[in-house]
């Protein structure tokens, strides 16, 4: 399917999906967060596809929000419209495990939506910010939520109110990125990574996914439970079998997803 705003790559089980606005650098109007959502909707539904990647250009992740658009808009068309509800929730549905290979500026929505990924690899030319509080706003799509649990009050407070950038150095230290790399390898690396999931079970890789979401919602005692019920229910599954019975024989495990 053809998109404007994104382009769309499956190759080895891996969707890569780019953001490509790059005469706004990249940033975040209705119709690419809609098409973003159609695409990452489509790689849910095909069982080609093992892991997602949502990426940028060099100099922009995403620069935020789409100013310009916003700027026409009243609190009325906001709140009446339910602005990027419809958007981030359909990103948020996604059970597949998805990766932010992020380069350049990741700033406002553009922060957000790699948070709203599963991990993010960075490149050394990152720089995250939430500088909304510049336009007389606020951050919107988890930058108060979703930062403050990966960083922090103290990191999440500095970046929310005084506007200024964290470099990529500071993000792996704070716990916003997982690992840091030169920029010309981010696309090899976050690649590499997701490889390396495509070639885990499916049923392992979900349910992961799902259990560390839990932490971020659930009192731990609740969150560990659902943990533990999720480990117990694996042992129903053909893959727990082979992956346990690989290891003794000493070979490779193959994973079919049963
Ligand atoms: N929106 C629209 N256009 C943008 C943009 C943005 N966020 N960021 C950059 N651009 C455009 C610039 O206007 C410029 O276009 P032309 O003027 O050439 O037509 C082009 O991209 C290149 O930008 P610059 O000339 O400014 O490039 P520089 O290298 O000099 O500076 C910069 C790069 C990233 C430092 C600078 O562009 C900048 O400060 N951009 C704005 C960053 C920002 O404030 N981001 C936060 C936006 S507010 C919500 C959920 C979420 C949100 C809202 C609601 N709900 C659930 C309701 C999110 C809000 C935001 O993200």
């Amino acid at each position: 399917m053809a998109y404007d705003s994104i382009l769309v790559d499956i190759d080895n089980h891996i969707c890569t999906v780019r953001l490509n606005r790059p005469d706004a650098l990249n940033a975040l109007n209705i119709d690419l967060l809609r098409e973003l959502g159609k695409a990452l909707g489509e790689a849910q539904k095909n069982d080609k596809v093992r892991c997602i990647i949502i990426t940028g250009s060099e100099k922009a992740f995403a620069a935020g929000a789409d100013i310009k658009m916003m700027s026409e808009k009243s609190f009325t068309d906001v709140f009446m419209g339910d602005l990027f509800t419809p958007e981030e929730d359909a990103i948020m549905r996604i059970r597949k495990p998805i990766i932010a290979a992020v380069s350049g500026y990741a700033l406002g929505g553009g922060c957000e939506l790699a948070m709203m990924c599963d991990f993010i690899i960075a490149s050394d030319t990152a720089k995250f910010g939430q500088p909304e509080v510049n336009l007389g706003v606020m951050a919107g799509m988890g930058g108060t939520q979703r930062l403050t649990r990966l960083v922090g009050r103290a990191k999440s407070m500095d970046m929310n109110l005084t506007g200024r950038f964290m470099d990529a150095e500071e993000a792996e230290r704070a716990g916003l990125v997982s690992r840091v790399v030169p920029c010309k390898k981010l696309i090899d690396e976050a690649t590499g990574a997701a490889k390396k999931i495509a070639e885990k079970s499916m049923i392992s890789v979900m349910a992961i996914k799902e259990a560390v979401h839990r932490s971020d919602q659930l009192p731990l005692s609740e969150a560990v439970l659902f943990e533990r019920r999720l480990f117990h229910s694996m042992f129903a599954t053909e893959d727990q079998s082979e992956g346990m019975a690989a290891f003794i024989e000493k070979r490779e495990p193959q994973f079919r997803d049963k």
